[in-house]
């Protein structure tokens, strides 16, 4: 690969080079402020994380539940807590302060107005603690997806809400920030770092609206004894308008860092700023309107709406196939430029010792898998043979569980250093961590994917199952070691993170920086269109009314208030 560098500075030499100066220094209190949210996303994690093995256990015949109770009283219990913590708590503030440093970092400057950001923060906090009592008490064993008629505590709901209006609020403060930026820097191309997580933030404000407007309307409501029946389809509508988007809101701060960061950390420049931005604006538009792929076999949603979602699902392929080429392209150009050679030979040539960058191209690569899984879940005939099977888990832990989390692990490994001054603990422990998430989730997630073929459905305790037939038993065991792998990995990753924290503070030159890539073509070059919100807002907006509207009027119009859920506990 030959590649021409355009001068820094674009064609005009004298043009000032304002986007890929690092030079602003995060103040202490920026530091703090970061370094809260990291706290909360790693405690979640770490919780979050241990319920998983217990599953997986469960699944080889090693049932530990009755050992935990009373604190965890039935699989369902453990599974919502893994699945609210890691799905939801870990991302959410995960990205929160990661959009924060990108934000100032990227532009040079505080927040506009960082008492509204910490209100934001605080407010998710509340609403976390709110969300957790009722979990822990088992009055919310209603899985991630909370669909009616599955009644949980109204302080589930509540608490649901705070969160997301908390994260509504720092995405305020992001916006503000690059709208005081950009008055400050007229005619000047946002910088992509910063750009991009505030590209997710607002579409996470489109796409929050369905469980917003589900959980104010019906479900808050309904679990007060307000009203006294609700309806699932219609809640289900909701609930995947917000739910299609979500794995989206967590997907594009790793592609931040693979496209903005990871290309320094290997000894690189991004290969094309302007195609990084193309990938963030088209997940814009499309990231919402293909949330009736999850409900390809629900009865209430005519064919024809499902066969539109279909379509427009394999349009949101395309963004994460840019990103395939751009980010190999990128990686490609740091590893020759460090002496590798040959059509595959340069890849050796990546920092593979380096733990963070270790853990984002091992996460890069299982996504691979996951996205083909992904397009098979999206085509209408193959998704009815993999539909509520272990198939879907097999999915998303390739996806969530790995292409994100393990390259937020990636990023927390120079991440925490840099906000507390230390040095990374133990690199080669990480490198270790990264290695055994990588094998622990192949190993668990190829078993997963068997089983649902197989027939075996998702969400249920498979290691007491009557109608287990003796083909599974293998698979089984396989989930059960995958999971124990990960539960290696997971520990050992805690271990890291407590040590760097507890560690003294080194001297600034040894502290890491944070790894912002300069791109080859200087984003001055980049067309103006790929800079400004308005032209892809209102792309999103029409494309949304075209393909939700005529069914949200059909379904609200036609709303069954029907259902009064179970009056028993369904999971007890
Ligand atoms: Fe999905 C179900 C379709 C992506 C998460 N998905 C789920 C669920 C979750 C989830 C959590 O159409 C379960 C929800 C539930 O509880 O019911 N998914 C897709 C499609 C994509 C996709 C088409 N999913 C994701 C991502 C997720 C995620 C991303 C989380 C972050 N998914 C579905 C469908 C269902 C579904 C149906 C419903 C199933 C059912 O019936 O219930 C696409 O966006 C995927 C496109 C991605 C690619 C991969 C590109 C590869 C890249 C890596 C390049 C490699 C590099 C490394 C850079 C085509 C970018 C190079 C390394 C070197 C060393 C050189």
């Amino acid at each position: 690969m030959t590649v021409v560098e355009e001068p820094v500075g674009g064609s005009d030499p004298t043009r000032v080079d304002r986007n890929f100066d690092t030079g602003y220094e995060l103040s202490q209190d920026e530091k703090r402020f970061i370094g809260q949210h990291m706290i909360v996303a790693i405690a979640a994690l770490t919780i979050g994380s241990l319920m998983g093995p217990l599953q997986s256990f469960q699944f080889g015949g090693l049932d530990l539940y009755p050992y935990l109770e009373p604190i965890i009283q039935s699989y369902y219990q453990g599974l919502t807590l893994h699945g609210v913590l890691n799905a939801l708590v870990w991302t959410t503030f995960f990205i929160t302060g990661f959009t924060t440093l990108t934000t100032v970092k990227g532009l040079r400057r505080p927040l506009a107005y960082p008492k509204l950001n910490k209100f934001g923060f605080w407010l998710m906090v509340v609403g976390l603690v709110t969300t957790a009592v009722p979990i822990l008490t088992d009055s919310a064993s209603v899985l991630y997806t909370f669909y009616p008629p599955l009644k949980a505590s109204w302080a589930f709901y509540a608490g649901l809400t705070l969160v997301v209006v908390g994260s509504w609020i720092e995405g305020y403060g992001f916006f503000l920030t690059l709208a005081a930026w950009r008055k400050e820097n007229r005619g000047v191309r946002s910088p992509f770092i910063s750009l991009g997580p505030i590209i997710n933030a607002a579409m996470w404000q489109i796409a929050t609206l369905g469980v917003a407007v589900s959980i104010l309307t019906m479900l808050l409501p309904w679990s007060l004894g307000l009203i006294d029946n609700t309806d699932p389809e219609l809640a289900r509508t909701y609930f995947w308008f917000t739910g299609h988007p979500l794995v989206y809101f967590w997907l594009l701060p790793a592609y931040t860092s693979w496209y903005g960061m990871l290309p320094k950390q290997v000894g690189g420049k991004l290969f094309s700023d302007s195609m990084a931005r193309l990938a963030f604006w088209m997940f814009l538009i499309v990231s919402v309107p293909v949330g009736f792929h999850h409900q390809f076999v629900d009865p209430g949603v005519p064919e024809t709406w499902k066969y539109i979602h279909a379509i427009l699902t394999y349009s949101v392929f395309f963004p994460s196939m840019i990103t395939a080429f751009t980010v190999i392209a990128s990686l490609e150009y740091g590893a020759r430029r460090n002496g590798g050679t040959g059509l595959v030979g340069w890849i050796r040539k990546l920092p593979w010792t380096d733990p963070s960058v270790a853990a984002q191209l091992l996460a890069a690569i299982l996504f691979m898998f996951g996205g083909i899984g992904g397009l098979t879940n999206a085509s209408y005939n193959l998704n009815l043979v993999i539909h509520n099977t272990a198939w879907v888990p097999g999915h998303f832990h390739l996806t969530v569980a790995t292409a994100v989390t393990l390259s937020f692990m990636g990023i927390t490994y120079w991440l925490v250093p840099h906000i507390m001054g230390k040095q990374l603990f133990s690199p080669t422990t990480a490198l270790v961590q990264a290695w055994t998430w990588f094998v622990g989730m192949i190993i668990f997630s190829n078993a997963m994917h068997v089983l649902g073929l197989l027939g075996a459905p998702r969400r249920s305790p498979l290691g007491d199952a009557a109608y287990a037939p003796e083909e599974w038993n293998g698979h089984l065991l396989r989930v059960s070691i995958g999971g124990a792998i990960l539960l290696v990995s997971v520990l050992l990753y805690v271990y890291v993170m407590v040590r760097t924290a507890i560690s003294k503070k080194v001297e600034p030159a040894l502290v890491p920086e944070v790894p912002i890539a300069e791109s080859i073509r200087h984003p001055q070059l980049t067309p103006v269109w790929l800079d400004r919100f308005k032209p892809w807002l209102i792309a999103a907006a029409l494309l949304l009314v075209i393909a939700y509207g005529p069914q949200f009027v059909d379904q609200i119009f036609n709303m069954n208030l029907n259902s009064p859920g179970p009056d028993f506990v369904p999971w007890k």
